[in-house]
This record gives structure tokens, C-alpha cells and sequence, in this order.
């Protein structure tokens, strides 16, 4: 009941070149009937896609974008703009925004509030460090990082969301999470979804993330909890990202 969803994050990588590949790629009906896919490239590239993936399955979907809808903030982009351009996902509070930019549990709640009023779906990222998950605080971690979003919205927003579980010591450095380890917490996630509602529970798509490849990723789509992936290095090479889709059909 739930149609899983593949989410290509090419992070700050990509060029013309590898927009116009992807729309070649994609184009006719050669995906699963019943699977999503998105490819998520950085802001300049956006407008090229969108007309590059017309006669693609692919949805386009965006790295990050500002909790403000307008005005004195050189650099940053609004979700409203994000809209205007086709987008329908967005990528908040993925690891490197919190890690390297400095984004909080409170900054993702108005990422999200912000994305939500566009109509954009926000794919919501949480995670734990090594150092969490060696303290044994991985569920804390990652319970926490949800709650602190979850909790302030009402249930119509909550269901528009996307849930991607990104173990920080996973993300870019090939050592994935064996899928019964993401499947462990994947399990805890809906189990805390459960108790906030039991609808939402059943209705949420997670994603895994960390080193997704065409090679893990039947494997870890296998997994009873984990509804797709949200790729990152894998997702840059049209084969290897096409195999990944595949693999989820
Ligand atoms: C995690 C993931 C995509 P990678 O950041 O969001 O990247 O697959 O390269 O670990």
C-alpha cells in the first residue's frame, strides 16, 4: 500500500550533460508500473530538467530551501520558487546541512512548515552519528530528530511527509548499514509513528540511506520497513541509478 519511492540526491555534482543523460534514460515506460523516482540535482540545473524529464516517470526534487518565503536573504532560495519550477520533493535537514551548515531540529521544523505550505512533499532526513550509535543512543538519536518535527504539526501535514533514515556513518563512505541494522531502526521509526497515529504508521514512506547501490539495494528494499532510498554517489551514473530502480519494482 505503500508505492516505494527511489530518490537520486546528486549533492554538488552534475553538470548539463548529465541532465540531458538522464532524460534520455528515463524516457518511455521502461520503470516499474508501481515505484516513484525522483532525481534531486543542485538548484541550477532544475529548469533544465524539468523540460529534460517531461517525457520521463522521473519527479524532480530539490537539495534544501529557505524557511522564509521572501525577501533580504542573498543565497538562499524559497519553496514557493521550488514549486514555480515543477519541484516535488525537498530534501530537509540531510546530515551535511546539519553537520557542515549548522542546521537544527528547529531550522528543519521551519524548512518543513515552509516546503508544506508550497505543496512541496519534504523528504525529512535523521540519523545517528558513530558516536551515538556506539553510546547505543541510536534510537534517541533518530526518535528525537523526528519528534522535534512530528510533534508541532498537525496529522494532515504529518502525512504529507516522507521519512529518509540516513545513518550518518553510512552517507558517502561505502560502508552501509547491513539491512537487518536498518531495518532495526527503521522498525523503531514506525513503531514511534504508531504512537503518535496508527494511520500515519501504516501511510508514511521511510527511505534508507547511506551507501545505497545497485548492489545492496534489493536487499535492503526487502526489508519490511524500509519503503525506498534516497541514493547519493550511486545515484550520479544513469546505469547504476537505473539498476537501483529496478531492484524496487
Ligand atoms: C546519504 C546518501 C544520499 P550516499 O547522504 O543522501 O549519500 O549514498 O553517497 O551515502
Amino acid at each position: 500500500m505503500r508505492t516505494p519511492l527511489i530518490a537520486g540526491n546528486w549533492k554538488m555534482n552534475g553538470s548539463a550533460e548529465r541532465v540531458r543523460a538522464f532524460g534520455e534514460a528515463f524516457a518511455g515506460d521502461r520503470l516499474p508500473a508501481s515505484l516513484d523516482v525522483a532525481v534531486i540535482p543542485p538548484f541550477p540545473y532544475l529548469d533544465q530538467a524539468r523540460r529534460a524529464f517531461a517525457r520521463t516517470p522521473l519527479a524532480l526534487g530539490a537539495q534544501t530551501l529557505s524557511p522564509e518565503p521572501a525577501g533580504a536573504h542573498t543565497g538562499e532560495v524559497s519553496a514557493a520558487m521550488l514549486a514555480e519550477f515543477g519541484v516535488a520533493y525537498v530534501l530537509v535537514g540531510h546530515s551535511e546541512r546539519r553537520q557542515h551548515h549548522g542546521e537544527t531540529d528547529a531550522d528543519a521544523y521551519r524548512r518543513v512548515c515552509a516546503a508544506l505550505h508550497a505543496g512541496l512533499v519534504p523528504v525529512l532526513c535523521v540519523g545517528e552519528t558513530l558516536k551515538q550509535r556506539e553510546a547505543g543512543a541510536t534510537r534517541d538519536a533518530v526518535l528525537g530528530q523526528l519528534a522535534a518535527v512530528l510533534k508541532p504539526l498537525d496529522a494532515d501535514r504529518r502525512r504529507r511527509l516522507v521519512i529518509a533514515y540516513e545513518p550518518v556513518w553510512a552517507i558517502g563512505t561505502g560502508r552501509t548499514a547491513t539491512p537487518e541494522q536498518a531495518q532495526a531502526t527503521m522498525k523503531d521509526i514506525r513503531t514511534w509513528l504508531e504512537s503518535l497515529d496508527s494511520d500515519l504508521a501504516q501511510t508514511l514512506r521511510l527511505l534508507y540511506g547511506g551507501s545505497m547501490k545497485a548492489d545492496n539495494a534489493a536487499e535492503l528494499l526487502a526489508q519490511p520497513d524500509i519503503d525506498g532510498g534516497l541514493v547519493g554517489g550511486a545515484s550520479l551514473q544513469v546505469d547504476e541509478f537505473f539498476a537501483i530502480c529496478q531492484s524496487a519494482g
